[in-house]
Order: C-alpha cells, then structure tokens, then sequence
C-alpha cells in the first residue's frame, strides 16, 4: 500500500460547540483567526478527541479498585462539556460519509475547505493496509466501502491519480468492479449519475398507498429502514439524478451484488418480488396508463409527505445519517436549495460530524449524549463517587442536562408519521432528534431517580414526569415479554425476506433484545420503589413477563445474544441485571450458574475477556486475541450480579483493568465495542471510563464483602 499522507489542518484551531442550537448538540467549528482562537482557548474535551496534549491534575497511585475508579473519573470529568453531557466520538460505519458527500455535492452545496480536508484525511487513514475500506472500520475491504469512499474522495476533490487512488481503483477492479456493488451502494451512485436507476431493484413508494392492515405495509418496519425506505422510493420514484459529473460508471446490473459484500443474501420472495416489479416499472412511463391511473405522482406524494413528516418530528436531525443524506437531497429535488426546508436541513449537517485524531467522520447519530451521560451518572452515585467531595459540580451538571433531556410531548407529527409516543421518554442522543428508544429511556430514568437520591442535588424531575416516562416503558413491551428498540413490533419475522439491503442482518423488523429488555425492567422496577402506587399491577405483571423472556433467550451454552454492543459478554451482563432483580443469583438459579460457568471459562490468561465483533456476525463467541478492559468491566459486573462466589475470579479482572489505567487515570482506546444489525460495528469510546470506573467501583464492595 503506498504511503501518501493526506495534508492535515492545524488541529489547534478546532472548538466542539455544546448546545448552540438545541439542548445537548455537539459542533465542532474551525477558528481562522489568532485573536478568535485566544479568546476561546481549546479546552480538555477537544484536545482529547484531537490527540492533543492535555493538562489534567497529578493523581496518587491508585492502592484499591476504588482508588482507581476514582482516578478514572478525575479524567474522565475533564470530558465533560460545559452543560453538564459527556461529549463522545461515535465512528465505525463506512458507509456514511460518502452518502452525506454525494447529498452535498448534487445539491450544489460544498464543505469548508478544513471540513474537505479533514473528512479526505479520516477516509485515508481509515483506509485498510489491503487498500480500501469495508463496511465498518474494523472490517476487510469490501465493494460497497471501497467504491463509495473512492466516489467521495473524487467528489471532495482528490483527482483520479492523486495519491493511492490509482492504487484504489485497482483493488475495485479486482473485486469484480463498481456495478457489483449493493443495493444502497447503487441508489447513491445513482442520485450521483454514476450508474442508473434502471440498475436499481425497484423501490416503489407505492407500498405507502397500502392499507395499514396489509402484513407488509412499511409503517410495520424498523424505524430506520422505514425511514431510509420512505426517501428513497421518492428519490426512486422520481428518478433523481445529479447535475452530470464526470464520475461515470456506465454498466448496468441489477442483481449482481459482489458476493464479499453480503450478509443477508436476497430471500427467494424477493426476488420473485423484484421481478414482477420490473414489469411494473414499466408502466408509469406509458402515458395512457399514467394519465388514467397516476399512481406513481400519488404514491411520490405520499412519501414526500412522510418524509417532511420526519423533518419537522426531529428539527431536521432525522432519525439517524443515512435518512439524513437521502431526505435532504428529497427536499432539495422537490422544493430546491432556496426552500427553507432544504436550509434546514444544510443547518443540521455539521451535527453528524465529529473531529478526532484521524480526521473528520460522520457518526452512526448525531451523538451518543444521553447514552453515555445516563451510564456514568449511575456508575457514579453506586460507586459512591458521587458523594465524594470535588464532584458534585460534575454530578449536578449531568443532572442538569438529563433534565432537559426529557422529551415532554409527543412529536407534532405523531399519528400521521406513524410514530410511537415520545412522552416522557429519553433519546439517545438529543431530545431535539425526538426519538424514544426503549433502553435510553429506561437508562436516562434511573440515571435522573440515583442523582436526585443524593442529598445534594435539586430535584428537577418531578413524579409525573417519571410516570409518563414508565407509561411509556409500559407501552413497549412485546406479547414475547421483550422489549425491542423503538418501537413495538409491528409486522412478521417473515418480512426479512424482504431485506434488500443486503450488507445488514435482522433490519426488516424492530426485535427483542435482552439488553432492552433489562433496561426497561430494570427502570421499572427501581421506579416501583420510589412510587409503589403508581400502576402496580402494571408494572408487577410487566416486569415478570419481561424476566420470562430473559429466560426464553437464554442460549443453551449459559449466554445471551447482544446485538447493540459485543456480544455475548455485553448481553450476559444485562441479562444477568435482570435476574438479580429478579432474586436469582448463583446459589439459587440453574440459569446464572450456567451463565457464570459460560463467562468464566471464557476469562483469559491475563484475568481478562476479549470477544470482537465477529461474534455478533456468526453467533459462535469469536475470541479476541487481547483481552479488552470494556469487557472485562462487563464479565465483573455480570459476575457480580449473579454474586458469583469464586472471588478470585473477580480479583484478577479487575487488577487487568488496573493494570491498564495509566498514571493520568486514563485507559487507552482498545477494540471496537459496539455492533447493529449484526454486520457493522460502531464504536463505544467512552465505555473504556464508564464501565471500568463502574466494575472497579462494584468490585471493590463485593470483594470486601
Ligand atoms: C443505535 C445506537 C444506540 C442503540 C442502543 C441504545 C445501544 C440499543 O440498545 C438500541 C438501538 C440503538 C438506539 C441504535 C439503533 C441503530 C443505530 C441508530 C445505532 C446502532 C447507531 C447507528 C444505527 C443506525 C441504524 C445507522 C444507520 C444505518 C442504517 C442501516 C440505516
């Protein structure tokens, strides 16, 4: 691979801006000028982020697991912006920027140049030493990173020959070429005027004039797909083609998707499917028939209508990158770049964008706020660190922002967009992207019901708005007992052999999962506590329900499945939370002793656990060949759940973890934590601070006990 280093801007001048437009947004802005630069100096958060060097305050050698916690959060406090939030990176994914970089570029619109050169610097050193990049950073090359990241390198101003990128065509060639690429990858090329729609399996936006009892209307769908599905059969329906470049990939293939790429093959329906389609297709192009019956018109109308929906739900964020990218290139294509909508949207770009080390990304959301403040809140007040003197301005702060984090109506558009209540729910990121999930919801409650149990802090959140977070809790929970993500379940199983996104596995429908499930049981049951009247029964019937579908779940060999963090270490922790509530621990239950023996035969030499993400792609625990501290911090939580009594066990964990904290109390970014749709991984960065402080912090009570 050849050695081009990709021209950098001057890291000194970068500011993250907390809060400007919306509570919790996070915007990282280049300074040009000296005395701009001086008035605003750079602060700890960004010169982390940056690989800058940071001044943090002279910490003792730690002698117990809780000196070590503590140190932890002596620096991991430095992170903490101004209103109170953890800001974090949230990288991984492959495939966003380049769909953001053909939004901009068929729009008419262009990055600053230090963005230009930062998002080109982060894409080559991303790049993967066999030459191009896959679907997720931790993965080998395949053609849908390879071909959509070159394509975003030529449009952000690399010429053909610049650098590797003779190099890089080489590889795509080799891998069977750019019209091998999958089905995503062939609507952007698409919008761009690189390839034609002709090549695209139809999306047609008449599945949005169905009647919403047909099994497979799209409102049923995860969010997300429904969400990418709603502007992109627009963009289809309408044939949307950029302003001509001279990026040109001529052939035309429909089904021919490198097989590399592909996690979940096309099912046979829909083939079948696809079929039948290509001969409809060809109708609204016959003018008799499109003037007798002008489904297309109505049915792009319709879509249109859904996708403003989305806009004006989530103060144009959308619910996540690829739904952003795509819904504003629909605005701009029906109202164009002068419309306010489509302003909108361009105000809404840099929030996806976060400056690290290697340059700029786009992230999986526009952040991971809520997520990352409502963990180390909890780990603070059961660690006791909380109550330490020093941390109560860092302890407010979160209080604070969880408060305003709350969404307190539901979204203006919440019938009509077929959403789920929002009332009283937490997000994942802001409440400005408005989107309840299941586990941020339950986790932001029990962070707000721990910090106002410390004596010092305000109470902001009243009992009835933590009853209309539980109303909602209780409004999620499956016929399973599970909890999914979003949204109930609202279609089959069998709407997976629709999946034609062929690069991810399980997106056709919102699932249950064990780590949702223990959030929302979880949350419930401590709320029970601290209002034992409200909907008793409710909650009573809800929680037992939901620990029967831990147990249903529980694999043969003791583990849990986790599909949002890996694997199954992450899963078994959560899992292991549940039935600890529910009394069950190692002298009691066949079900946590299987648990137990699964985890601790998987403890490595060094007192460690390691799993990669390769787990969460085959189902079959995929060793790591490093222990990891992030899950050797959950493997000690699980342990502790369950009361396993072997204390060595626990003993040697943690010390691995405190063997890896350096002298500034910080541990160094290690493997990939994170993981959807059972092919991508995404990372977790703050989960080195948050989860070692917690287990250290837990391990040292229980290995006093
Ligand atoms: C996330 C991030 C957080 C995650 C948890 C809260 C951890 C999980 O327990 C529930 C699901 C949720 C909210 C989740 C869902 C899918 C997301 C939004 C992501 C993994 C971040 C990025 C991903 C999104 C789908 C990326 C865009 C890709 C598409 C296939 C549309």
């Amino acid at each position: 691979m050849s050695s081009y280093k990709p021209p950098t801007t001057d890291l000194t001048g970068w500011r993250l801006k907390v809060g400007e437009d919306s509570h919790g947004q996070q915007k990282w802005v280049y300074l040009r000028d000296e005395a701009q630069r001086k008035s605003w100096p750079q602060g700890n958060v960004e010169k982390y982020w940056l690989g800058l060097e940071m001044h943090t305050p002279e910490l003792q050698k730690p002698k117990t697991p809780l000196d070590a916690a503590r140190n932890g959060f002596e620096f991991y406090k430095e992170l903490q912006s101004e209103d109170g939030h953890f800001s974090t990176e949230y990288g991984g994914p492959l495939f966003l920027i380049p769909g953001l970089v053909i939004a901009m570029s068929v729009c008419g619109q262009s990055f600053t140049a230090e963005q230009s050169t930062e998002l080109k610097r982060y894409l080559l050193n991303k790049r993967r030493k066999e030459g191009g990049w896959g679907l997720h950073t931790a993965a080998p090359p395949t053609v849908y990173g390879t071909v959509m990241n070159y394509v975003a390198l030529r449009i952000l101003g690399m010429g053909p020959d610049e650098g590797p990128m003779t190099e890089i065509r080489a590889l795509i060639h080799k891998m069977g070429g750019a019209t091998t690429i999958p089905s995503w990858g062939k609507a952007w090329l698409s919008i761009l005027g690189a390839y034609d729609w002709d090549g695209v399996g139809s999306v047609p936006p008449e599945l949005w004039l169905l009647p919403d009892w047909v099994p497979f209307a799209p409102w049923r769908w995860w969010i997300h797909v429904r969400q990418v599905f709603t502007s992109l059969s627009f963009l289809y329906g309408i044939r949307f083609v950029g302003p001509f470049t001279p990026l040109v990939w001529s052939l035309r293939n429909r089904t021919n998707v490198n097989p590399i790429d592909v996690y979940s093959g096309h099912h046979p329906v829909l083939d079948i499917a696809h079929q039948f389609l290509a001969v409809y297709e060809k109708l609204p192009h016959i003018p008799l028939v499109s003037s007798i019956l002008p489904l297309r018109q109505v049915a792009n109308d319709r879509a249109y209508q859904l996708l403003s929906y989305e806009d004006e739900n989530t103060g144009y964020q959308t619910i996540g990158p690829v739904t952003k990218a795509f819904n504003m290139v629909a605005r701009y294509a029906r109202e164009g770049a002068d419309s306010e909508a489509f302003k909108a949207h361009l105000s809404r770009v840099d929030d996806f964008l976060w400056l690290s080390k290697e340059g700029l990304m786009m992230m999986g959301t526009n952040g991971s706020q809520l997520w990352d403040t409502a963990f180390i809140a909890q780990a603070a007040v059961e660690t006791g660190l909380a109550n330490e003197k020093g941390n109560e301005e860092s302890v407010n702060g979160m209080l604070d922002w969880l408060d305003k984090a709350q969404m307190r109506e539901n979204p203006k558009w919440y019938n009509e967009g077929y959403r789920h209540r929002t009332k009283g729910a937490w997000p994942f990121s802001t409440p400005e992207q408005n989107y309840t999930v299941s586990d941020c919801t339950a986790e932001g409650l029990k962070a707000v019901m721990a910090l106002q149990e410390l004596d010092y802090t305000s109470k902001p959140v009243n009992l009835e708005r933590m009853r209309d977070a539980v109303d909602t809790l209780l409004s999620m929970q499956n016929p399973t007992g599970g909890f999914a993500s979003y949204e109930l379940q609202r279609g089959s199983k069998k709407l997976e052999w629709f999946n034609a996104a062929e690069v991810f596995g399980n997106i056709m429908i919102d699932y249950e999962y064990p780590e949702c499930t223990t959030s929302a049981l979880s949350a419930l049951k401590y709320f029970s506590k601290l209002d034992p009247k409200y909907r008793a029964s409710d909650i009573e019937r809800t929680v037992s329900k939901a620990i029967e579908y831990i147990h249903d779940v529980q694999k043969p060999d003791g583990s849990w499945y986790g599909s949002w963090g890996i694997c199954f270490t992450y899963a078994t922790m959560f899992a292991l939370e549940s039935l600890s509530i529910a009394g069950e621990t190692w002298a009691n239950s066949e079900g946590v002793k299987l648990a137990c023996d699964f985890l601790v035969k998987k403890q490595m030499a060094d007192g460690g656990w390691g799993e990669t993400y390769m787990s969460c792609v085959t189902g079959e625990y995929a060793q790591h060949e490093k222990s990891q501290v992030v899950q050797t911090a959950w493997a000690i939580l699980a342990l502790i759940y369950a009361q396993y009594p072997d204390k060595t066990v626990v003993d040697r964990a943690t010390r691995l973890i405190m063997s890896r904290q350096k002298k500034d109390g910080r541990w160094e970014q290690e493997d990939t934590e994170g993981v959807f749709n059972k092919n991508c991984a995404i990372d977790y960065p703050a989960f080195k601070f948050i989860f070692c402080i917690w287990a250290l912090g837990r391990a040292d009570k229980y290995l006093k006990s």
